[in-house]
């Protein structure tokens, strides 16, 4: 296996208009999470992933079930919970740059896993780990999975890819994401936070400084997003920024996040430079922003090739 990630995945409700959502009385169904939009968009490259996690026994964890296998992600880690549902979030777009998230996750399927579920043999196989800071805001045996699963990366060498993905209304408290985030960033390896999340995480302070700060944690690459304008990379004895692409309609910038890091991710299993492993995270993330859902947009390596060719220039549209 290329990567493993766990999370949790939801049935996800796209507004089918823009505006207030007291006024939304249509939505298309679409399935989302964090963690399997980054597997899919590694599938989409050609790499092979696996999920761990619990669904809902019921329609809409059949569903996705189906929907994140049919993208070639192993799901042989994840179980049918009957004891709690399918996890569902509803997205409100005012307009294409101020977009709200809803959650009715609380007491789901995926916030039931535990570290029980994280085999070891699983972990042990697979070239990288892929967490996010989402899946430890779940529940406190949400955060023991992640930490069990972070225990068997370490006895296995496995690097460890860690985005903050901070997500304020999932947390007790600041203190206890900043902790806990912490906690996690320390068996981290190449953590990607966005420039806003690294000062939630430590107040103002430079780039530099947020860099430092991670990198005393044990961080080999530290990777501060900054949207649409590009991403600042560092370590030890290197820095530097690659520009984004721009993009001319964003229409869903939810996701993006996840398209850097599969394109990041991707880079690095193909032993990319640092700087080209940066640009194709950027590639990916631009290209998400352009299509409405959280997956729907990932690219596969014919359309990231041509988007990159395209936007240098090098090609007729
Ligand atoms: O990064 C995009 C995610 O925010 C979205 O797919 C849903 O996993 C999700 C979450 O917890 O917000």
């Amino acid at each position: 296996m290329d990567v493993i990630t766990l999370g949790e995945t939801m049935a996800m409700f796209s507004p089918d208009t823009m505006g207030k959502m007291r006024y939304a009385s249509q939505y298309s169904r679409k399935f989302a999470g964090a963690e399997t939009n980054v597997a899919i968009g590694l599938q989409r490259l050609g790499f092979q992933t696996g999920w761990i996690s619990r669904v809902g026994d019921d329609e809409f964890g059949k569903g996705l079930i189906h929907f994140v296998r049919g993208e070639g992600v192993d799901v042989s880690q994840v179980q049918a919970d009957s004891r709690a549902p399918t996890g569902l979030y509803f997205k409100e777009i005012r307009h294409e740059q101020d977009v709200y998230v809803y959650y009715y996750r609380a007491g789901s399927a995926a916030s039931r896993m535990s570290a029980d579920d994280i085999q070891e043999t699983y972990i042990a196989q697979t070239k990288y780990l892929h967490i996010t800071g989402i899946t430890p805001a779940l529940s406190e045996s949400c955060f023991q999975a992640v930490m069990q699963a972070l225990r068997f990366a370490e006895k296995y060498r496995v690097p460890v890819v860690f985005d903050p993905n901070i997500r304020e209304k999932l947390w007790d408290s600041k203190q206890q994401a900043r902790e806990r985030l912490g906690q996690i960033a320390k068996q981290a390896d190449i953590i990607l936070p966005g420039v806003s999340e690294a000062r939630y995480l430590f107040g103002d302070a430079s780039l530099e400084q947020y860099a430092q700060r991670f990198m005393e944690k044990g961080a080999s690459t530290v990777i501060l997003k900054e949207g649409s304008k590009g991403a600042h990379f560092f370590t030890k004895d290197s820095h530097g920024f690659v520009p984004s692409y721009p993009v001319e309609r964003v229409v869903d910038p939810i996701g993006a996040g996840d398209g850097f890091a599969a394109g990041l991710i991707a880079g690095l299993l193909e032993g990319l430079p640092l700087e080209e492993r940066v640009a194709k995270g950027n590639a990916i993330g631009a290209i998400v922003t352009t299509v409405n859902g959280d997956v729907e947009g990932l690219p596969d390596a014919d359309e990231l090739a041509r988007f990159t060719q395209v936007k240098k220039g090098d090609v007729d549209r």
